[in-house]
């Protein structure tokens, strides 16, 4: 971590940008055929902003359908620290999309749904109400009910305990559904701590919730991937997703490395991580993390560290 603040401190904020910048001008390390379909073009809510046919998440297709791409989702699978398919990444449900949405929940056995933008922001829809927003409400979504059973309010974040039942077997399981609500709709959290809280939490309720179902939590812990969301699927879910897994390398080897993480993750979900102050943050975020954890002693920065011109 030491390391990391030199390395900050040395590039400071222009060098980081540049290096962002070296991330961002590397082209995609694959094709987008199925997202580009025409059958799937209405599926992706921006149009520029589609998955990589390497790592898309696919649905099992319909028995009785004449629309051969049924198995499309605007989803891509992402590795997490130690551990593959520990994500999936996808954008805001759309209307149309809703009961593609929780039939992927149901068939990839998710337990916890992270969503990091609110539904509308600054007067513009981000996002579908694909959940019931209420306690004691329940949706329907093609041949899956979903209840909102009860709901937990914190200060960052909102946690609805959601019933998602499949009435063609008959079975109900538990999804938890976290509505992180502090992400300014423009740029990046001021303080990481907020963020920090809430990242903690949902680790915290993972490992509970995989032990309860027997995953092996150990070691290298295998268990159904996290379902996190913005928008698009890109620039928070990837902030989110990277510094979930630079805290996780940090906690078991004490090293980390933001710009490795985040190319590897831009192979599984292109354009991961939208904007240089989304990638800042990913470093400050760390260093944050490490001084709460007195793994660093307080980082004394000058002007000129943080200035984003200066040569
Ligand atoms: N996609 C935009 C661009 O390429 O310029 C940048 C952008 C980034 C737009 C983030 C919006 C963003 O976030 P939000 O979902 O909060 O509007
Ligand atoms: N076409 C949109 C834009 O350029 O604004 C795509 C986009 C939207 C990209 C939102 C990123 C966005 O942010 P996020 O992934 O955080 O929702």
């Amino acid at each position: 971590v030491k390391e990391l603040v030199a390395h900050v401190k040395r590039k400071r904020k222009r060098g980081i940008y540049q290096e962002y910048e070296e991330i961002r001008k590397e082209p995609p390390s694959g094709t987008f055929h199925c997202s580009k379909k025409p059958h799937n073009q209405m599926k992706n809510r921006y149009s520029d902003v589609l998955c990589l046919d390497q790592s898309r998440v696919k649905l099992s297709p319909l028995d009785d359908e004449e629309d051969e791409s049924s198995d499309y989702i605007n989803a891509s699978f992402m590795d997490g620290y130690k551990r593959s398919k520990a994500y999936i990444a996808t954008q805001g449900p759309l209307p149309k999309t809703y009961g593609d949405f929780w039939r992927m929940v149901w068939e990839q056995m998710v337990l916890i749904i992270v969503m990091t933008t609110r539904v509308v922001e600054r007067g513009r829809v981000k996002c579908g109400q694909y959940w019931p927003l209420e306690a004691g409400r329940a949706q329907e979504h093609g041949h899956f009910l979903v209840r909102n059973v009860r709901i937990e309010m914190f200060q960052d974040f909102k946690l609805s305990h959601l019933e998602l039942c499949n009435s063609e077997t008959g079975e109900c399981r538990d999804v938890a559904h976290y509505l992180y609500v502090s992400w300014p709709d423009f740029g990046v959290p001021k303080s990481a701590s907020a963020m920090l809280d809430f990242r903690a939490q949902v680790k915290q309720h993972q490992e509970a919730a995989f032990q309860a179902i027997g995953a092996d939590w150990s070691g290298s812990p295998q268990g159904p991937p996290v379902v996190v969301h913005c928008s698009a699927g890109i620039g928070r879910t990837g902030t989110f997703c990277t510094l979930d897994i630079c805290l996780s390398r940090l906690e078991d080897v004490g090293t980390v490395d933001v710009k490795q993480t985040v190319r590897r993750m831009r192979t599984q979900r292109a354009f991961s991580i939208q904007t240089w102050d989304q990638y800042y943050f990913c470093y400050t975020a760390v260093i944050e993390y490490a001084q709460r954890r007195s793994l660093l002693a307080p980082v004394e920065w000058s002007d000129s560290d943080l200035e984003t011109d200066s040569e």
